[in-house]
């Protein structure tokens, strides 16, 4: 199995890590730390020396109460960094729920469009048909603003399930092939602790829509309220609930902690091996 991710053709035999790079003030774990380009260029590339298999660059926080930015803004903080990472040798993904910066990340060299709402914006699947490029498709009840007030589901497994099948299919007929799919189902995005957790305990499930599987928990308030730690003192936290997801068929993990996460990959990697 592979995941096509523009020029890139990615394996998907052993976990892949994508490291995550907030051009932003306000991201919960590491706002205003790479806000200018310079910094985030530099930190993408200690990422990427630290093992990374793909770069994701976030111009807008989706953390829980976050304000939206306009295009403008999150343009001016994206595509320089992309400009400067899209000609090495990592594909570089944009997180992003506009089509307009969709179709200006691809022809800046973007090799995926991570959208936490599926590509359900007007215009968004039709930006995403015609390039090469991987899609991740994450699921979230609600919007950013208001999402942790009071999620609610009668079967969260079957109903991230359910939705995340429908969005696949939405992008299959508008053209976009299955070896360039991935499907997320949101950790912490309208979700309890307990939805959490019923989600990773039952992540496997995930891989019956015969896609690649991606799971981000780092640092993530759930993880908060396991251990009762900030943002950036849930490394190790991370570090287990990134193991977790791969014993549970995660194909890809998210991370903010590349070096660590690969650390326990590698010792993951090396058992597996072995059967
Ligand atoms: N989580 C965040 C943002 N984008 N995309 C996918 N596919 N899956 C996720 O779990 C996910 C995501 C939130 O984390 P972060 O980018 O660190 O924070 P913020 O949204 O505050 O910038």
């Amino acid at each position: 199995m592979h995941l096509q991710c523009g020029r890139f053709k990615l394996s998907l035999e052993r976990p892949l890590i994508m490291g995550v790079i907030n051009i932003t003030p306000d991201s919960f774990s590491d706002g205003g730390l790479f806000a200018d380009t310079a910094r985030a260029v530099a930190h993408a590339q200690q990422l990427i020396g630290e093992g990374a298999d793909i770069l994701d660059l976030g111009g807008e926080s989706t953390r829980p109460g976050a304000a939206p930015v306009t295009l403008d803004e999150e343009r001016r903080r994206v595509l320089p960094v992309l400009a400067a990472l899209a000609d090495g040798g990592v594909p570089v993904s944009v997180d992003t729920r506009k089509p307009e910066l969709m179709l200006e990340a691809i022809s800046a060299g973007a090799a995926m469009v991570n959208d936490v709402t599926a590509l359900s914006a007007p215009g968004a699947l039709e930006a995403l048909a015609k390039a090469p490029v991987a899609v991740c498709l994450m699921h979230m009840q609600g919007e950013p603003g208001t999402m942790q007030a009071n999620p609610g589901y009668q079967n969260v497994v079957r109903e991230v399930l359910d939705y995340l099948a429908g969005r696949v299919a939405a992008a299959e007929q508008a053209g976009i092939a299955r070896d360039r799919i991935v499907v997320d189902p949101g950790f912490g995005f309208g979700k309890t602790l307990e939805h959490n957790l019923s989600l990773l305990a039952s992540l496997r499930e995930f891989r019956s829509l015969g896609v690649a599987l991606l799971a981000g928990l780092s640092r993530k308030a759930m993880l908060g309220k396991l251990t009762g730690r900030e943002p950036r003192e849930r490394v190790h936290a991370s570090v287990a609930a990134a193991l977790v997801a791969v014993q549970n068929g995660a194909q890809i993990v998210r991370v903010h902690d590349v070096a660590a996460t690969r650390d326990a990959l590698a010792v993951w990697n090396a058992v597996k091996s072995q059967n």
